[in-house]
């Protein structure tokens, strides 16, 4: 049995415009992925459009900087992972850092968005903020991914 069967957990990583734009910045956070443990299940590069843009992120609907959000999500090509490790939820989370880049009170220096995110808005990258959450944004981007056959099957993966 591999040794994280116990707690392999899936989330959704998404690389955004801004970073994609600047391959220095992709190959280093794609180098901080592998380094922290984490394994790429699924890989897709898509380029959003507006209304799949404004689905993805209806939470925001209404809040005054879903408009800009949107306009920067789609501004140009994206990369989405499935990302898989223990406590892969909140352990990507911390490496991606807190969302507003400009405050070092929430951004730490050494995170990816510390580094490399541009403003508020404009910072770089994304995880899945819960289990459901992770479900959701996984079926967003892999519709034909079978979460349960996965979970189901992981630990032949990682043996
Ligand atoms: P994400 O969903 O992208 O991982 O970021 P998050 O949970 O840390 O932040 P959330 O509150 O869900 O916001 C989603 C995205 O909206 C943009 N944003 N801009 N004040 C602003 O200008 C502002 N606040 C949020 C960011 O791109 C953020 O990641
Ligand atoms: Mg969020």
């Amino acid at each position: 049995m591999s040794r994280h069967a116990k707690t392999l957990e899936l989330t959704l990583a998404i690389l955004k415009p801004d970073l994609m734009s600047n391959i220095f910045a992709a190959q280093n956070v794609r180098q901080r992925i592998l380094k922290n443990g984490f394994y790429f299940v699924k890989t897709r590069n898509l380029h959003l459009t507006t209304s799949e843009a404004a689905q993805f992120y209806g939470e925001h609907e209404g809040k005054f900087f879903f408009n800009r959000l949107v306009t920067y999500m789609t501004s140009g090509p994206i990369r989405t992972h499935i990302l898989a490790r223990d406590n892969a939820i909140k352990q990507w989370r911390m490496l991606l850092g807190a969302t507003k880049v400009n405050k070092t009170v929430y951004a730490e220096p050494d995170s990816i968005r510390g580094e490399f995110g541009l403003s508020d808005t404009r910072n770089c990258v994304h995880g899945s903020d819960s289990p459901a959450t992770a479900r959701r944004e996984i079926n967003f981007f892999f519709p034909d991914f079978n979460i349960e056959m996965w979970m189901a099957t992981k630990q032949n993966f990682f043996l």
